[in-house]
């Protein structure tokens, strides 16, 4: 089993898509650790987004992140990681693949809706910017026997 980090952003909230997009989640079987809204301070989004500090487009990532309300979430499933990411789409909705969440509905690679850790590395930088330890649920559920049967 893995843990990965989801952040839908603030384009996901306003556009009224958090339901649809935690679906897909719940759909795919994910196991919901933790999940709460709140709005980024600066410092959260500028630590979340520290490995692009040096890029062009950085201090409008961290205006875009801080702008509104955003909903955070652990999820669990094996391969976690990488299979979110490919739920997710590529970073740029017009490169992104119908059927993948930025496929469907991103607009722009600013506003692609939803944010995935690409690393447990990533994972455990980022959801320890968003969550203390107290906040991530540890639980079985009856049908993870065979949501997680091994292939
Ligand atoms: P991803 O991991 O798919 O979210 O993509 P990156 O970590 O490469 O980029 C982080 C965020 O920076 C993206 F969500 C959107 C933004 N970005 C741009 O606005 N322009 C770019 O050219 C690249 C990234």
């Amino acid at each position: 089993m893995e843990r990965t980090f989801v952040l839908l952003k603030p384009d996901a909230i306003q556009r009224g898509l958090v339901g649809r997009i935690v679906e897909r989640f719940d759909r795919r079987g994910y196991r919901i650790l933790a999940m709460k809204m709140l709005v980024p301070s600066r410092d959260q989004a500028e630590q979340h987004y520290a490995v692009h500090r040096e890029k062009f487009f950085f201090s409008e990532l961290v205006d875009h992140l801080t702008s509104g309300p955003v909903v955070a979430l652990v999820l669990e499933a094996p391969d976690a990681i990488v299979s979110i990411r490919n739920l997710l789409g590529a970073t740029r909705p017009s490169e992104a693949t119908g059927g993948t969440i930025r496929g469907d509905f991103g607009q722009t690679p600013m506003r692609n809706l939803v944010h995935a850790a690409d690393s447990v590395e990533s994972y455990e930088h980022e959801h320890s910017v968003y969550f203390v330890e107290s906040e991530i649920m540890d639980y079985q559920r009856p049908i993870d026997h065979w949501v997680f049967e091994p292939e």
